[in-house]
Order: structure tokens, then C-alpha cells, then sequence
């Protein structure tokens, strides 16, 4: 027979297992040099889009500054941040991408 501590223990760690995770919003920012076509191809590329809503974020974030490519849990956020930072440095571009809980 659990006493109270242990239930209270077991209730903690089943609300704990029902809670969402907190999410984060993936941001590409604008800039000045980095090829329109680069971006597209970024886009399709890490974040699975196809061309034309790849060139719709693209442009989005060219007009307006800043765009969200897509909403994810912290390490998958993560890492798509690190694979458009390490693609865009390779090839020489500042594209800058950046992430934010939601
Ligand atoms: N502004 C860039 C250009 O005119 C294009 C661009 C779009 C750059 C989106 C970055 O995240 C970006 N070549």
C-alpha cells in the first residue's frame, strides 16, 4: 500500500509525463547579400518545403524583415537552426536563423 508521499510522488511524475513540451518558433531573418535562390533551396532542404511555400517564406521574409519557417520541440529546433547557420557559412552567406519559445 502506497502512502501519501509515494501518491503524491506517482501523481507529480504523471503530470509531469502529460505535459507538453514547450515549443520554439525556427526564425530566418533578412539580409542584404544572401542569394533569393539559396534561401529557397535552404528551406525546401531543412525544413521540408516544397518550392513555391519555400519562395513564399522567402520573400516574406525578404519584404517584411523576419519569417517563421516552422514550430518545433527545443532539440529539433535546435539542430535546424545549426544546419542553416553551418550550410549558409559554408557557402559564404550570413544568413541568419534563430529560434524563440513560443
Ligand atoms: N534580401 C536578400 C536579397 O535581396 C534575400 C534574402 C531573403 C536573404 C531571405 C535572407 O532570410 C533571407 N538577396
Amino acid at each position: 500500500m502506497r502512502n501519501q508521499e509515494q501518491r503524491g510522488a506517482v501523481l507529480e511524475a504523471e503530470k509531469a509525463k502529460l505535459k507538453p513540451p514547450p515549443l520554439y518558433k525556427v526564425m530566418l531573418l533578412n539580409d542584404d547579400y544572401t542569394p533569393m535562390d539559396f534561401v529557397v533551396v535552404v528551406l525546401q532542404t531543412v525544413f521540408a518545403m516544397s518550392r513555391e511555400k519555400a519562395t513564399q517564406v522567402m520573400l516574406q521574409v525578404h519584404r517584411e524583415g523576419m519569417g517563421v519557417c516552422g514550430t518545433y520541440t527545443r532539440e529539433v529546433a535546435s539542430t535546424k537552426v545549426e544546419q542553416v547557420v553551418a550550410i549558409a557559412r559554408k557557402h559564404q552567406h550570413p544568413l541568419q536563423c534563430t529560434m524563440e519559445e513560443t
